[in-house]
């Protein structure tokens, strides 16, 4: 089968469905969009305070993502490793706090996809600009891998890549829109997973640009 065949097309699923993609992880299409103005008010304010930067990997590569953070703890990488650190390395001053409209969509994203009572002490901010890529990773410096990663897709779309246990499993393409919501849990919380580069076009809200919000437990 080729990637064009493997890759669900934008139409194929009905607005504000709840699809679940594989177990444990459940796609709940538009579930943000209404909320999606107030949110990016919230991140221009957070990114005032802690501006997007490209980390640097243990590797001493930066990434091509920009990311930011806000709420008690927020996800750095530099030589020495990958961690959640209550400082953002940049100021030293704590992250800006988890506005109350973030928390309130991770809780009620969460509990639609069976996760009722997650309360999220960390949301890392992803900023995707035309190429910008995500190579295929897993996310496991976490604490407690019971606890689901909401994630929150506005701006252009982007193809997620969803992989397996293994990095050498063959991902699934998963187109994501403007409004998105991921509620990532159970078995799918430790799967392989990436974005392929972005490609150009311009957004009503955002112009040529994806943020992605991921909520978690951290610490
Ligand atoms: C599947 N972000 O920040 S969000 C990341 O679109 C990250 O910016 C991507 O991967 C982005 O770590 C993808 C969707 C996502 C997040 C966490 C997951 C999918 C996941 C954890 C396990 C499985
Ligand atoms: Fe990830």
């Amino acid at each position: 089968m080729t990637d064009e065949q493997m890759t669900l097309g934008f139409d194929d699923l009905p607005d504000d469905a709840c699809h679940r993609l594989e177990p444990g992880a459940v796609l709940l299409r538009g579930f943000a969009r209404g909320d999606a103005p107030t949110v990016l008010r919230a991140v221009e304010a957070i990114a005032a305070e802690a501006p997007f930067r490209h980390m640097v990997t243990p590797g001493g590569q930066h990434m091509s993502v920009g990311l930011t953070n806000c709420g008690a703890l927020g996800w750095v990488s530099d030589r020495s490793g990958y961690r959640y650190a209550p400082r953002d390395p940049l100021s030293g001053l704590p992250w800006p706090p988890m506005p109350t409209c973030f928390g309130a969509l991770a809780r009620a994203a969460a509990a639609a996809g069976g996760f009722a009572g997650f309360e999220p002490d960390a949301c890392l901010i992803n900023q995707y600009l035309p190429g910008t890529r995500l190579s295929l990773h897993q996310d496991k410096d976490e604490r407690d891998f019971g606890a689901p990663i909401v994630s929150v897709s506005l701006g252009l779309p982007a193809v997620f890549l969803f992989g397996g246990a293994a990095r050498r499993d063959r991902p699934i393409r998963v187109p994501l829109v403007h409004g998105d919501v991921v509620v990532w849990g159970g078995p799918a919380r430790l799967r392989y997973h990436g974005v392929a580069p972005l490609k150009d076009g311009q957004h009503p809200l955002l112009g040529a640009r994806r943020v992605n919000l991921t909520f978690r437990l951290a610490g």
